[in-house]
């Protein structure tokens, strides 16, 4: 039994109708209770009765990341502060920090979310889950806590910061599932081996996401646990984690309609993609209260599908993320994404999943060195060895990319280890002048 069926498994109309009827309510709120959406619906001549259906979505202007700084910290909320219950925000890194806000029927709805996706996942009122997601600021942490107990699962608020604590707990607890960035449950992963717990675990599933990863990634997550890993999508901007998530099919992430309406666009173009062509996620939120979100532009990439899933749910399903737009390389004119070269990494046995990709400009020329770790044996066998593997990925990964890399084999445990997410690119091309 699918635990949400009325709201998953609805025909394409009943989808439309009610995604139709809560964007004319969000459009005529956040028209006359934000400045910003009037002024800009006002510039292109638009009034709220013009948008009768999701068909006039594309009338209405997009919003951006940098929409939501300039308006810092609460210049998009649409409801007094007497209603808002919490805030979050995003770390700011790449300039000030996003604030979003909730109102009690927010934090309701985004529990719901994170409920299905756990239920998707096969979690219950048996299941004993530790949150490893950063809690604070950061939605992941929060997010998960509130979604696994209103399910009624037993949750254990690790947070991140003690992995040896979280692996006697885990020990000690029983725990069958875990919430946390697949980078992070990797590193867990490692530290079980080496304290020879891994079989002392009942570890059954993993709820992974924050932060891109493959499907190569999600496999040998599973096989080095002997446990289900899900993907979990979110974004703090329109609610957190729990936007998305793959179902035990693992063929794209189902994506909760009925409260975000999805778009993908061409980046360059904004005009709508084709199904399943890859482009720009854009979301509009139809039942959030604080801060509504008009056509969102999210940066993520990827693509769409409306065919319903091999699991029963009709609402449309997002391909795993390429990436975001915004950490494409250009390396001498051809784009590469971190996805591709963890992708083709792990079609090869012999590498570990722990990479990092270091970019610089030598005599005017872009290099893309590949790190990689690989097994100790590989340094104490005769050199060739070694020379032979290099080869063996450079081979993999210029098929891949389109273009040749130098590769660094590594010794286990060189690449810094993240309990958030992971960072895998160092471009030095940024600090030239
Ligand atoms: O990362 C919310 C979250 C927490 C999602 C826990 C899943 C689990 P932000 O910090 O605002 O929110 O970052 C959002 O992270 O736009 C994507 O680029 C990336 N991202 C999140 N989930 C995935 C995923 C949280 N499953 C940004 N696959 C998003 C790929 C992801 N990228």
């Amino acid at each position: 039994m699918i635990w949400n069926e009325s709201k998953e498994c609805m025909s394409r109309d009943e989808i439309i109708n009610l995604q139709s009827a809560r964007l004319r309510k969000t459009v005529d709120r956040v028209y006359h209770n934000v400045e910003f959406y009037r002024k800009k619906m006002q510039k292109v001549g638009l009034e709220p009765a013009d948008i009768r259906g999701i068909e006039d979505i594309k009338r209405l202007p997009f919003t951006t990341k940098e929409d939501l700084r300039e308006n810092y910290p609460f210049g998009l909320f649409a409801v007094p502060q007497s209603q808002v219950v919490r805030l979050h925000a995003s770390s700011g890194t790449t300039g000030k920090a996003t604030v979003v806000g909730y109102t009690r029927r927010d934090i309701e709805i985004w529990q719901e979310c994170v409920t299905r996706v756990l239920a998707m996942a096969n979690i219950g009122i048996n299941d004993k889950i530790q949150v490893a997601y950063g809690y604070g600021l950061f939605t992941g942490g929060l997010g998960l806590h509130y979604g696994a107990e209103n399910l009624g699962s037993t949750v254990i608020p690790m947070s991140v910061g003690n992995t040896a604590k979280l692996i006697d707990m885990m020990e000690d607890f029983n725990v069958t599932a875990i919430a946390c960035t697949p980078s992070y449950l990797l590193h867990i992963a490692e530290a079980l081996e080496e304290s020879g717990k891994l079989d002392k675990i009942s570890l059954k599933a993993a709820i992974c996401g924050a932060e891109p990863w493959t499907e190569n990634m999600r496999k040998e997550i599973e096989a080095k646990l002997n446990i289900k890993a899900y993907d979990i999508y979110g974004l703090s901007e329109i609610i957190g984690p729990g936007v998305a998530a793959d179902c035990q099919f693992h063929n794209g992430l189902h994506i909760y309609e009925d409260h975000f309406i999805p778009e993908i666009i061409n980046a360059d173009t904004l005009e709508s993609c084709e199904e399943d062509e890859v482009g720009e996620l854009v979301f509009t939120t139809i039942t959030k209260e604080a801060l509504p979100l008009i056509r969102y532009r999210t940066k993520d990439l990827t693509s769409i599908n409306y065919d319903p899933c091999e699991c029963g749910r009709t609402i449309a399903r997002i391909s795993r993320f390429k990436g975001r737009s915004d950490d494409m390389l250009i390396i001498r004119g051809v784009n590469v994404f971190p996805s591709q070269v963890e992708a083709a990494l792990l079609t090869m046995g012999e590498v570990s999943p722990h990479y990092m990709l270091i970019v610089d400009r030598v005599n005017n020329l872009d290099v893309l060195e590949v790190q990689v770790e690989v097994e100790e044996r590989f340094f104490s066998d005769e050199i060739k060895k070694l020379e032979s593997l290099n080869k063996r990925i450079r081979n993999v990964l210029q098929s891949a990319l389109g273009l040749s890399v130098k590769v660094k084999l590594v010794e286990p445990k060189t690449i810094e280890r993240s309990q958030g997410k992971a960072k895998r690119v160092i471009d030095k091309r940024k600090n030239l002048v």
